[in-house]
């Protein structure tokens, strides 16, 4: 699969531990998130990128934490704009490896629309979703995944609103990569990542990560039960196909449901047009096609 930038790499075989920073995270023992973080060192030992060619950008949310426990450059923004920062990060250089992390709520809820049009847009980056189906960093409220039914502090009857299914969404909004990983899975998800790093434009690997503070339903016990990997005759060319997965409740799959990379990504686009435009030959020529 071609990589839309050729980001020089270490010039040593790379360890873990070139990728963990001197911040020890600060989630609650038992969080998911430590097995995506787990999935995303390894990822990055298995890419060897230098770590000042690396940006991890991401939102407000307990997930969102994750630039301070990598070894790169770092952007801890505003929730729900992850996509437009790592958007701008990735114009502004285009040889970057951009990770985008967070929570659930920041890309669903506050970040809803920016996921939308960032699925279409396609630009490369890598989207890793922290999905705990609840608000963990402000204690315990309904989020976009909860399940109806769902008690929580803002919904203690519980919640009477239909979960979005993260999947279908970006599958319908027009994304190019489209995976679900699970974080007591941390070596299929670092493989998953490593794919998603590779292809070449924006892909998104929504991951069930537990918030065992908060979510007393979506526990490791829970998933224990329903997580299965793709069935191996799926096709992930076929969109249609995707949907009818990601659709299902019961089993809850893992792995790649879809990729294509028919679409060009937005930075390799803008690149393109911005070459032709700063031509000055060719700016004259179409000026002069104008008048003429
Ligand atoms: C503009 C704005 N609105 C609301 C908040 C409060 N807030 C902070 S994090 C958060 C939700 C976090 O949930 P999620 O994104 O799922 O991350 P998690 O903590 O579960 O990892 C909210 C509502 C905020 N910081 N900024
Ligand atoms: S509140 Fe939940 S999501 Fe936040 S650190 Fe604790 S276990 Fe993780
Ligand atoms: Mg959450």
């Amino acid at each position: 699969m071609p990589e839309t930038s050729s980001a020089p790499t270490l010039e040593r075989v790379p360890t873990v531990d070139d990728y963990k920073s001197s911040a020890k995270p600060t989630w609650c023992p038992g969080c998911g998130d430590f097995g995506v973080l787990n999935a995303v060192y390894n990822s990055l030992k298995v890419k060897g990128y230098n770590t000042e060619d690396i940006v991890v950008v991401s939102g407000i949310g307990c997930s969102s934490r994750f630039p301070f426990f990598v070894s790169a450059y770092g952007f801890h923004g505003v929730h729900g704009r992850a996509i437009p920062i790592s958007t701008g990060v990735k114009l502004a250089n285009p040889d970057l490896k951009v990770l985008v992390v967070g929570g659930d709520g920041d890309a669903f809820a506050i970040g809803g629309g920016h996921f939308i049009h960032g699925m279409r847009r396609n630009v490369d980056v890598t989207y890793v979703i922290m999905d705990n189906e609840i608000y963990g960093l402000t204690k315990g409220q309904t989020s976009p995944t909860s399940n109806v039914g769902f008690i929580t502090k803002s919904t203690p009857k519980g919640s009477v609103d239909q979960p979005l299914n993260p999947l279908a969404l970006a599958l319908i909004s027009g994304a190019t990569f489209v995976a679900r990983g699970y974080s007591a899975k941390p070596k299929d998800l670092a493989e998953l990542i490593v794919r998603g790093i590779e292809h070449p434009g924006m892909a998104l690997i929504d991951v069930y990560s537990p918030c065992p503070t908060f979510n007393e339903i979506n526990t490791f016990k829970f998933f224990r039960d329903v997580i299965k990997n793709v069935p191996e005759d799926h096709d992930p060319s076929d969109r249609a196909a995707a949907i009818e997965l990601a659709m299902l409740d019961n089993p809850l799959y893992c792995g790649l449901f879809y990729q294509t990379t028919e679409s060009e990504s937005f930075d390799r686009r803008m690149q393109r047009l911005q070459t032709k435009d700063a031509d000055p030959r060719q700016v004259l020529d179409r000026l002069f096609e104008q008048f003429s």
